[in-house]
C-alpha cells in the first residue's frame, strides 16, 4: 500500500465554560490541526495534533502546520501499514518535531486497523480493558471553588484528580487549596498536584513539607530536571514528570538516574503511538505508573489516547486525560470518545475508531 495524499485542516476548538487556567497558559480557544492520508486504495486514515497554545511546550500549531508541509512531500509513495518505516522516513525528512509527526503516526495506525480489520489498541499489544479510567484535571482556581468542583467530581466516579498550583500566586494559597480539596474528597480519588514548570524549588520543598499528611503526587513542579533532581530527596511525595519530557531519550534518562515515580505523558509530544508503546514498555519494565495523555484535541486525539491507555497494565496507568470535558461537540457524534463517571470506553470500531464529519474542518489548509 502507498500513502496517495495527504490533507491538513485547521480546526478551533472553543474552550468550554472557558478559560481554562494553567500556570504556563490560559486559554479560550484552541487551533488543532488535523491530518487525514489518503492511501492507494482509497482507505483513509486520521491523525491530530493541538499543543495547548505556545507556551505550554515548545510546540505551537504555527508550528505543526510548518513541520508538516517540510515533510509530507516526502511521505507520497511511504507505506503506511508499516509505521516503523514511516517513523524513520519522516526522521529522514525533518529532525525533531515530534508532535507534528504524531497525527501522520495516528493517521498510519488508524489505516493499519481498518485494512486489517482490528482496532488500534489491538494494534499495539492487545487491549487489557474495554474501560478506562479517567482523571479530572481542575484549571487554577480559588481553594473554595477547586475544593467544591473536587468533590463534584468525586461524586461523578473521577478515581483521580489533577490540580493546578502555581503560575506566581503565593504558595500558601495552594496549600490552602490542597487542605480543602483533601478535607472534601479524603482517600476517595488519587491526588495530582501539578506545577507546570512554575514553582521554584523553595515552594515545591514547601509544599511538600506543609502537606507531610496527604497522599498526593507533585507532578512537573518547576522548569528544569536540574532543578527537580536538586530537591527530590528532600521531597516527601512521589514526584512525576511531564512538559520535560519531550523525547523517550528525556525518558530513558529519567528513569536510569531515578528522577522521578512516574510520568505524565503526553502522546504527541513523543512522536504518536508507536513511540507511546515504547514508553509504555519501558515504564512496565520498572513499574513506573503513568498516564495517556495529550495537550488538548479533539475526537481523534482523544481514541488514541484511549487506545494505548486500553492497553496499559492496570497496575500502572494513572489514567487517560482527554479534553472532552473542556470542548463543545464531537467530530464523530456516533462513536465520540467522552469521559462518563470518570471513565472513557474504547472505540469499538476498527482502527481509531472515530470517523470525523469533515466537512465540519472546511476546506484543507494544505494538500499533497
Ligand atoms: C492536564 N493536562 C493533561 C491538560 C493540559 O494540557 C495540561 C496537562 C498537564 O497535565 O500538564
Ligand atoms: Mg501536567
Amino acid at each position: 500500500m502507498k500513502i496517495r495524499e495527504i490533507h491538513v485542516y485547521s480546526y478551533k476548538l472553543p474552550v468550554k465554560n472557558g478559560p481554562y487556567r494553567i500556570a504556563s497558559s490560559t486559554v479560550y480557544a484552541l487551533e488543532t490541526t488535523l491530518v487525514k492520508i489518503v492511501a492507494d486504495n482509497d482507505l483513509f486514515g486520521w491523525g491530530e495534533t493541538c499543543p495547548i497554545g505556545p507556551t505550554y511546550q515548545p510546540q505551537h500549531s504555527k508550528g505543526a502546520l510548518a513541520a508538516l508541509e517540510e515533510m509530507a512531500p516526502g511521505l507520497i509513495g511511504a507505506d503506511p501499514l508499516q509505521p516503523l518505516a514511516l517513523r524513520r522516513r519522516m526522521d529522514s525528512l525533518l529532525n525533531g518535531h515530534r508532535y507534528a509527526k504524531a497525527p501522520l503516526d495516528i493517521a498510519a495506525y488508524d489505516i493499519l486497523g481498518k485494512q486489517v480489520n482490528m482496532r488500534v489498541a489491538d494494534l499495539l499489544g492487545g487491549a487489557v480493558t474495554e474501560r478506562v479510567p479517567s482523571y479530572y484535571a481542575c484549571g487554577l482556581g480559588e481553594p473554595d471553588e477547586v475544593a467544591r468542583i473536587a468533590e463534584e467530581r468525586a461524586n461523578e466516579g473521577y478515581p483521580r484528580m489533577q490540580f493546578k498550583v502555581g503560575g506566581g500566586r503565593p504558595i500558601e494559597v495552594d496549600i490552602e487549596m490542597v487542605r480543602k480539596v483533601w478535607e472534601r474528597v479524603g482517600t476517595r480519588v488519587r491526588l495530582a498536584v501539578d506545577g507546570n514548570r512554575s514553582l521554584t524549588t523553595r515552594d515545591t520543598l514547601r509544599l511538600s513539607r506543609e502537606c507531610l499528611d496527604i497522599p498526593f503526587i507533585i507532578e512537573q513542579p518547576c522548569n528544569t530536571i536540574e532543578e527537580i533532581k536538586a530537591i527530590r530527596s528532600q521531597l516527601h511525595h512521589g514526584l512525576y514528570l511531564d512538559e520535560n519530557c519531550e523525547d523517550l531519550n528525556t525518558v530513558l534518562r529519567a528513569v536510569g538516574d531515578g528522577i522521578c515515580d512516574g510520568f505524565a505523558m503526553k502522546g504527541t509530544r513523543i512522536g504518536g503511538l508507536h513511540a507511546m508503546a515504547t514508553f509504555r514498555d519501558i515504564c512496565e519494565t520498572r513499574s513506573i505508573p503513568h498516564t495517556c495523555d495529550d495537550a488538548w484535541g479533539g475526537d481523534i486525539i482523544a481514541a488514541a489516547s484511549t487506545h494505548i491507555g486500553a492497553t496499559v497494565h492496570p497496575r500502572l496507568l494513572e489514567g487517560v486525560w482527554i479534553a472532552q470535558p473542556f470542548v463543545e461537540g464531537h467530530y464523530d457524534p456516533e462513536n465520540a470518545v467522552k469521559v462518563v463517571d470518570g471513565h472513557i470506553s474504547l472505540p469499538t470500531g476498527p482502527g481509531l475508531g472515530v470517523v470525523p464529519d469533515e466537512s465540519l474542518f472546511g476546506k484543507p489548509v494544505a494538500s499533497f
